[in-house]
């Protein structure tokens, strides 16, 4: 009896671990005191555990605006009570990033581009792993350019590529290059897939995204203060992108690909395309049209939170 009873435990033990959000740092150990310095938090001065624990959804967003927005539109979509408009920035001890908990979910700010959304994600993951969170999703939400795609298409990444539409992402560590694996959770893309079929008129594809360091010469634009391509040049470039299955491009996927997939945490990436950059370079879209654009990959993300919960 005793062997078998240890085995179950030793199973549940196992599965509990699984479930925990991995650093892959055993100098944290031996740490008296983590300070994460750009969201103004830390071990010692905040219970991170009760701050935190619960926390099951972590979507994360370049813009600070877009995401003190969002987590105003889950608490009402989660009908949580309290006031959604006094929702209060934890990190508001610093203007680097911001972050709003609306019951299981954490909104978070990451900026533009690979630096500043890696930096906030060293800074979430370990803040996840001293909260003991367990079973945690991580989803991007952002715009990006489309490739091929009518604008205001939501594009769920299938992998997340690089300017070769390799999947994968470049750290420089010390004096060498190390190469990091960027493949997303299916499971997590596919679901999101479904949830956009049970939307209204919700134009949604599933397709690799191209991560870029830049957003004029690095995406291939023309109408940068430095060009030293041609309009051929351009094009041919976003047609092998195109039949590499590349269907939009953005500046951050690669890297957030890659750190979630290290510590064990399931990730998604879901992008409105702004554009569709066959036709163009510059963003002409109005205001209001841009606004709502933004709002999709937040319903979207919303209907998939609310049925993971068992709301719908
Ligand atoms: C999408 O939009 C930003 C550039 O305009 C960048 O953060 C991204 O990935
Ligand atoms: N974000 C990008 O990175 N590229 C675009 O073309 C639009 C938004």
């Amino acid at each position: 009896m005793a062997p078998i009873l240890l085995n179950c435990m030793g199973n549940d033990h196992n599965d509990y671990i699984k479930q925990l959000v991995q650093v892959k740092n055993p100098n944290l150990d031996t740490m008296e005191e983590d300070i994460l310095y750009h969201f103004s938090l830390g071990t010692k001065t905040h219970n991170l555990p009760e701050m935190f624990g619960d926390i099951k959804f972590a979507c994360v967003g370049g813009s600070a605006n877009r995401m003190k927005g969002f987590a105003q539109f889950i608490h009402k979509e989660l009908e949580l009570p309290g006031n959604s408009e006094e929702i209060i920035n934890i990190c508001e001890g610093t203007d680097r990033y911001c972050m709003y908990k609306v019951g299981p979910v954490l909104s978070i700010s990451h900026g533009m581009g690979v630096p500043s959304i890696s930096i906030m994600l060293h800074e979430l993951i370990k803040l996840l792993h001293h909260a003991q969170c367990r079973d945690v999703v991580l989803l991007r939400l952002g715009t990006s350019g489309g490739v091929g795609l009518a604008p205001g298409t939501v594009v769920v990444t299938d992998k997340a590529v690089d300017y070769s539409f390799r999947a994968q992402f470049e750290q420089v560590i010390l004096d060498k290059v190390i190469t990091r694996s960027t493949e997303l959770d299916e499971g997590v893309a596919n679901e999101l897939l479904q949830c956009s079929s049970e939307l209204q008129n919700f134009p949604t594809v599933i397709g690799n995204t191209m991560c870029t360091h830049d957003f004029y010469e690095g995406q291939g634009r023309l109408d940068g203060a430095l060009c030293s391509f041609s309009q051929e040049d351009k094009l041919e470039y976003l047609r092998k992108a195109y039949d590499a299955g590349v269907r939009n491009i953005e500046m951050e996927s690669t890297v957030f690909a890659a750190m979630c997939r290290i510590c064990g945490l399931k990730a998604a990436v879901v992008c409105v395309a702004l554009l569709n950059r066959f036709d163009g370079d510059q963003i002409t879209s109005t205001q209001d049209v841009l606004v709502e654009f933004q709002q999709r990959p937040q319903v979207l993300v919303s209907h998939f939170i609310k049925k993971r919960l068992g709301l719908i």
